[in-house]
């Protein structure tokens, strides 16, 4: 090994590595003749992109290979499969290398003739380093920060609109591709085709990403660049991965979805109707036509892509709960849309195969009709006054006893004839048969005079 001491925070050094020190320790300055007295650099591959380059005091990674002017190689990074990382400018490289690295920029190639006087120099390293030794080197810069590096942000597309950004305890969906400085990519989301879920600011990521997401737009793209020691250090255990110690890491984040759980339904009407008679009330009948999109614009659900209507009755339970709120107060021609947190809508689990799990869902609705329900809790009102002999109209053949089939056809002719009413957006003949049913109170598919009174006699607000 051609370095003088081990990398920052690294494992004990091998006996080699101490031997080296020792021996670096004792060397002397070497006066030599030529070209090889003098340190040569020749930068082989530049990359077209350079933000940044080496100075003292940063922190690198980087392979190399090291051979003796007569080409026999005596070191090389790539046989440990493993980049030797170093802080440079400290004395913790032989003087030669510490010179050499200094304006390398990342993905460079530099050809290093080291002269030993800024090696090992006229002791050498016995068994390893003959005396008077030059060294060449053949270096490949992978990475580079320092410790004083902070969090850098780098937004390259910004949507047009941004109605809200990521602070604190927002819980977020985002799409990210994650790569070293190098550019090797070592996890992405894209790749698993799931968006990464978690909340912000709140420690559940590491603290570059908590404080790197903070004001991101819904669409935005932006490029974080996260410094080990606040990434995964000197460890670089991920989630679901293993980084090489002490690397830098950039994550190119795309966001997808953003909620706090203190969020309620948002609406916004866009079309009112010039004339509105009635609003959506609870138990309201309604009709209407939807897109249903995610945040970014995805569209997961369209009735009017379908041509068909959806309908439900309001407040039972037949559409989710955000969706309940968001129609409510509705007018027939409105056309509204409504933004959902996933608490009031599909939740932690979604929809398999339709909604991701802690989505935010967006409709685009509006409301083709409107049948006003009956009072909460009524499935059949009299419009009017009732008969007081009802149980003898409704026994239609006088017998004593009412069947389904005369129960079902006199409150139909009710129904027909305006004194009564349904609840509106349920089947009539279910409602029937419960109706019946209920005042059945033995079971025997008959009900007498004796049970329909029983029955009136305690009703509050049931049917009859
Ligand atoms: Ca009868
Ligand atoms: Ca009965």
């Amino acid at each position: 090994m051609a370095f003088r001491a081990r990398g920052w925070r690294s494992p004990p050094p091998p006996p080699l590595l101490l031997l080296l020190l020792w021996v670096t320790g004792q060397a002397a300055p070497v006066a030599g003749l030529g070209l090889d007295t003098e340190l040569q650099i020749e930068r082989r591959f530049v990359p077209d992109e350079c933000p940044r380059t080496v100075r003292s005091g940063d922190f690198v990674r980087y392979h190399y290979v090291g051979t003796f002017s007569d080409g026999q190689k005596f070191d090389s990074s790539y046989d440990r499969d493993s980049t030797f990382n170093v802080f440079v400018g400290k004395g913790q490289l032989i003087a030669g290398m510490d010179q050499a690295l200094v304006g390398m920029c990342v993905n460079e190639r530099r050809f290093v003739k080291i002269p030993p006087k800024l090696a090992y120099g006229s002791e050498g390293v016995s068994g390893v380093i003959p005396p008077d030794s030059v060294l060449h080197f053949d270096v490949l810069l992978m990475d580079i920060w320092n410790s004083e590096d902070q969090v850098q942000v780098h937004t390259y597309f910004t949507p047009p609109s941004c109605p809200r950004t990521i602070q604190v305890s927002d819980f977020v969906r985002y799409h990210y591709n994650g790569t070293f400085l190098d550019g090797t990519l070592f996890d992405s989301s894209y790749s698993r085709n799931r968006t990464f879920d978690t909340y912000i600011g709140q420690g559940y990521v590491i603290a570059g990403m908590d404080e790197g997401l903070l004001g991101v737009c819904i669409g935005e793209k932006r490029r974080i660049v996260v410094p080990p020691h606040l990434g995964y250090g000197e460890e670089g255990r991920g989630e679901c991965w293993l980084l090489p110690s002490n690397s830098v890491l950039h994550f190119d984040v795309l966001l997808m979805d953003i909620w706090n759980s203190e969020d309620q339904v948002q609406v916004h009407t866009y079309f009112t109707p010039p004339s509105c008679p009635r609003t959506i009330q609870v138990s309201d009948f309604v009709r209407y036509h939807y897109n249903g999109t995610f945040l970014d614009g995805t569209l997961f659900d369209s009735r009017w892509n379908l041509g068909k209507t959806y309908n439900i009755v309001l407040g039972s339970g037949q559409v989710v709960l955000g969706m309940d709120m968001g129609l409510r107060e509705m007018c027939v021609g409105e056309k509204r849309t409504v933004v959902i947190p996933p608490h009031l809508g599909y939740g932690e689990a979604g929809v398999d195969g339709e909604v991701p799990g802690s989505a935010v869902l967006v409709f685009d609705i509006e409301l083709l009709e409107l049948v006003a329900g009956l009072p909460e809790g009524y499935m059949f009102i009299w419009n009017g006054e009732v008969s007081p002999n009802l149980f003898e109209e409704i026994d239609k053949d006088g017998n004593g006893e009412v069947l389904l089939e005369e129960f079902s056809e006199y409150i139909h002719a009710q129904v027909a004839s305006g004194k009564g009413k349904l609840a509106p957006g349920f089947d009539a003949e279910v409602i029937v048969k419960n109706m019946f049913t209920n005042q059945d109170r033995n079971g025997d598919g008959k009900v007498t005079a004796e049970e329909f009174k029983l029955k009136d006699q305690e009703a509050k607000h049931d049917e009859l």
